[in-house]
C-alpha cells in the first residue's frame, strides 16, 4: 500500500479550523527573499477548483480567489509534522515492513499480513482509513497493488480520500492509458522527449522496443522506464534502521543490588537517552540493561518489544523489569549500571 496523507499541509490547518473546510484554503510559504517570490506549499480542493496548486506563486493565487473569501496561512511544519508523526505511528502497527517517506506519504508491506490476497487487502485498507479518520480526523488515498510502483501511481488516480486496488493480473491495462509523465522519474523534459518519439502513454512505452530506450535515455534509465511501463519493480519496502543504539551508563556510588537505588539511577540514564532519541526522530524496539558487577565482569539483559515506539514510560517499564528479572538471577553486587535502547528506526526522513 502507498499511502498519501489528501492535501496535507491545508488538511491539518482544517483540523484544527474547521471553519476553513467550505472556503478556498491556501497555506503559503516563503522561498525566496522577497515576498514577491512566495509560493503556494500546497491548497484544499476548493481552492484547486480555481486553479490554485501547489508552486503557484502566491501572487497568482490570491488573484484566482479574489473575492471567494479565500484564506491564507503560513506554513506551521512543526503542527504538521506532529500530526504526521501520530498517523504514521498508527500505520506502522498495521504492517509487516514500513516505510516512511517524507511527511505525507509512507509505503506498507501488507504481504504476509493479508497472506496476499487483494480482497483481504482492501478490506484492510479500508479500515485503516477509517480508523486514522475517526482517530485523527485526517483522510487520506491509498494504492493497493502488488509493488511500490504500481501502488504510487495507484494512490493517485482518485484523489483525494480514495482507494484504488490494482490487482496483479491487471497492471499493465490499468498503467496503459496515463500519460508517461505519471511514472516516477519521468518529469516534463523526459515526458516531452518521449512524446516526439511517439510515445504519449504508458501502454506506447511498454510496446517500445527497449534496446532504442537504451540509446535515448542510457542503459539505467532506459532499462527502468521499460519496466516501469510494464508495472514492473522488484524494490522492497525496506525501514530505514539506523544499527546505531543510544547509551548511557552511571557508577554507583557503592556497590549494590538495591533495585530502588538502582531505579533512581537508571531514571536519570532513561530520561536523557529520551531526550536523544526525540531530538533525532528515533524510535525503538529493543531495550537493555547492562551491569558491570562487583567483579567487573559484564551482564547484558534486554527485551524486544512487539512494536516500535518512542514512549519514555515504556523504556522505564522495561528497565524496571528487566532490573527485577536480573537481581533474582544474581547474587553479586552491582557497580555500574547502564541502559540501552536499540534497533532504532528514523520516522521522518525527507
Ligand atoms: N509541499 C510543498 N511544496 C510543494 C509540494 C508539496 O510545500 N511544491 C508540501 C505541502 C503538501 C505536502 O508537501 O501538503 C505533501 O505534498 P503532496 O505532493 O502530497 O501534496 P498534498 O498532500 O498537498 O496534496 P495531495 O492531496 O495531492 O496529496
Ligand atoms: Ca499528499
Ligand atoms: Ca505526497
Amino acid at each position: 500500500m502507498l499511502v498519501d496523507l489528501d492535501y496535507f499541509f491545508a488538511q491539518c490547518e482544517e483540523l484544527r479550523n474547521p471553519n476553513l473546510k467550505t472556503k478556498p484554503v491556501v497555506v503559503g510559504v516563503y522561498s525566496g527573499r522577497t515576498e514577491d517570490s512566495r509560493a503556494v506549499s500546497t491548497a484544499n480542493y476548493v481552492a484547486r477548483r480555481f486553479g490554485v496548486n501547489s508552486g503557484l506563486p502566491l501572487h497568482l493565487a490570491m488573484k484566482k480567489l479574489r473575492n471567494l473569501d479565500a484564506v491564507f496561512l503560513p506554513v506551521d511544519f512543526k503542527y504538521y509534522k506532529q500530526i504526521s508523526d501520530e498517523i504514521m505511528f498508527f500505520l506502522r502497527s498495521y504492517c509487516d515492513i514500513f516505510e516512511q517517506v517524507g511527511v505525507d506519504e509512507a509505503y506498507l508491506d501488507i504481504s504476509l499480513k493479508v497472506k496476499g490476497n487483494f480482497k483481504t487487502g482492501q478490506v484492510l485498507a479500508e479500515k485503516i482509513r477509517t480508523e486514522v479518520k475517526k482517530k485523527i480526523g485526517i483522510s487520506f488515498s491509498v494504492g493497493l497493488a502488488p509493488n511500490k510502483l504500481v501502488a504510487k501511481i495507484a494512490s493517485e488516480v482518485n484523489k483525494p480520500d480514495d482507494l484504488t486496488v490494482v490487482e496483479p493480473g491487471n497492471v499493465t491495462s490499468f498503467l496503459a492509458t496515463f500519460p508517461v509523465i505519471r511514472i516516477p522519474g519521468v518529469g516534463k523534459k523526459t515526458a516531452e522527449k518521449m512524446n516526439i518519439m511517439s510515445i504519449t502513454t504508458i501502454g506506447d512505452l511498454a510496446r517500445y522496443d527497449v534496446q532504442r530506450l537504451v540509446e535515448s535515455f542510457g542503459r539505467n534509465m532506459g532499462v527502468y522506464f521499460c519496466n516501469a511501463a510494464n508495472g514492473k519493480d522488484a524494490g522492497p519496502v525496506h525501514e530505514v534502521v539506523k544499527t546505531e543504539s543510544i547509551s548511557r551508563t552511571f557508577t554507583m556510588r557503592e556497590n549494590t543490588r538495591d533495585l530502588n537505588v538502582l531505579l533512581a539511577e537508571t531514571d536519570h540514564l532513561i530520561l536523557s537517552i529520551h531526550k536523544d532519541l526525540l531530538n533525532n526522530n528515533f524510535i525503538f524496539k529493543r531495550v537493555g540493561i547492562i551491569m558491570i558487577m562487583a567483579d567487573l565482569s559484564t551482564r547484558n539483559k534486554s527485551k524486544t518489544l512487539s512494536i516500535s515506539s518512542d514512549k519514555l514510560f515504556l523504556i522505564t517499564k522495561t528497565v524496571k523489569f528487566l532490573l527485577e528479572s536480573f537481581l533474582s538471577e544474581s547474587k553479586l553486587k552491582i557497580r555500574r549500571i547502564g541502559v540501552k535502547i536499540s534497533q532504532l528506526i528514523i520516522t521522518y526522513h525527507k
